[in-house]
C-alpha cells in the first residue's frame, strides 16, 4: 500500500515536471483570409535547459474520437532543439510574407496542407518523441472533456487573423480559459527572436548623396548583422516603401518604378538572418 502510495507520487511528481515545461505559447489556426500557407505554432521552453524536440508532435483533434497525429517536427538532416527560455516557431510557407522578425526564420516548415480546424470542437496538444503529453490547448470555447482535459476549460475563439497567446510567454496554469488571450497582433517568435531585439544603425555612402541616374551610393551595415538573407527597404518619411533591394547593397537613387526620387530624407531598413538595422538618409537633386 505504502509502495503503491509512493510509486503514485513519483507519477503526479512526473506529471507536473512535464506539464508546462515546453507549452504552445502562440498560435493562429484561422489567418486572415485563406488559411493555406499562413497558419503557425509558436512553442516556449519554460525550463533552463536546452531540450531536443526531433520527433516531437503535434497532434489535432476534431471531435471526441480523440487526438490524431498532424505535425511532426522532423527531417532527414537535422535534429530541432528549443533552446533554454526560448521560442521555436512553426510556420506553414507564407507566413514570413506576413509577419516581422522571427517569422522570417522560423525553426521548422510543415505542409500548408496541414490545416488546423476553425469550427467548434478543436483542439492541438503537443507530444514527445515517447507520445506523452506535454501541452494541450483547446480553442472552441465549448467544454468537451476529452479535448479540453485542461482545467476542463477551452482558450477562447480567435478568428479572422488573431493568436491565441500565454501572457506571460510561458504562464501555463493548465487552465486554458485563463493562460490564453486573443491577440490581434500577433507575435510569432523564432529561436532566432532574440538576436532581433537589439536594433542597429546602417548608413548610406555617400550621405548626402546625389542621384545622377549613372551613379549609386552603399548602404553600410552592420558587420554582426552579416550578409545571410540581406535585404535593403528604403522608405520615404511617411513611410511608403520606395524600392527593396536583394542581393545588393547599392542604391542607384531609383524608386520601383526607375524614377529617380525626390529631395528628402528617406529612411533605410536592413535586415539579414542575423537580425535588422535601421538608418536615415538625405538625397540631393
Ligand atoms: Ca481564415
Ligand atoms: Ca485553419
Ligand atoms: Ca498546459
Amino acid at each position: 500500500m505504502r509502495r503503491a502510495l509512493f510509486l503514485f507520487m513519483v507519477i503526479a511528481a512526473c506529471g507536473r515536471l512535464f506539464a508546462g515545461s515546453v507549452v504552445i505559447n502562440e498560435f493562429v489556426y484561422d489567418p486572415d483570409g485563406a488559411d493555406e500557407g499562413y497558419e503557425w505554432i509558436e512553442l516556449y521552453n519554460n525550463t533552463s535547459a536546452d531540450i531536443t524536440v526531433t520527433n516531437w508532435k503535434i497532434q489535432k483533434s476534431d471531435s471526441v474520437d480523440g487526438f490524431e497525429d498532424f505535425i511532426t517536427i522532423s527531417s532527414p538532416t537535422k535534429s530541432f532543439v528549443i533552446g533554454a527560455k526560448s521560442f521555436f516557431l512553426m510556420t506553414q510557407s507564407q507566413v514570413h510574407t506576413r509577419y516581422d522578425w522571427g517569422a522570417d526564420y522560423p525553426d521548422f516548415v510543415y505542409s500548408n496542407e496541414l490545416q488546423m480546424s476553425n469550427s467548434s470542437r478543436q483542439g492541438i496538444r503537443l507530444v514527445n518523441s515517447a507520445d506523452v503529453e506535454m501541452d494541450r490547448v483547446a480553442y472552441d470555447d465549448v467544454p468537451i472533456q476529452d479535448v479540453d482535459g485542461e482545467g476542463g476549460a477551452s482558450a477562447p475563439v480567435a478568428g479572422g487573423g488573431g493568436s491565441l497567446t500565454r501572457d506571460p510567454a510561458g504562464a501555463d496554469s493548465d487552465n486554458n480559459a485563463a493562460d490564453f488571450y486573443v491577440n490581434s497582433f500577433p507575435t510569432p517568435k523564432s529561436s532566432q527572436y532574440g538576436s532581433f531585439r537589439e536594433e542597429s544603425v546602417c548608413y548610406s555612402a555617400p550621405n548626402p548623396f546625389r542621384p545622377t541616374g549613372s551613379n549609386s551610393c552603399t548602404i553600410i551595415s552592420p558587420a554582426d548583422k552579416g550578409s545571410l538573407n540581406a535585404s535593403v527597404e528604403i522608405y520615404d518619411v511617411s513611410g511608403m516603401l520606395v524600392v527593396s533591394l536583394t542581393g545588393t547593397n547599392e542604391w542607384d537613387g531609383r524608386n520601383r518604378h526607375g524614377g529617380i526620387v525626390a529631395t528628402g530624407n528617406y529612411f533605410i531598413v536592413y535586415k539579414a538572418l542575423k537580425g535588422k538595422a535601421k538608418g536615415k538618409m538625405t538625397i540631393i537633386r
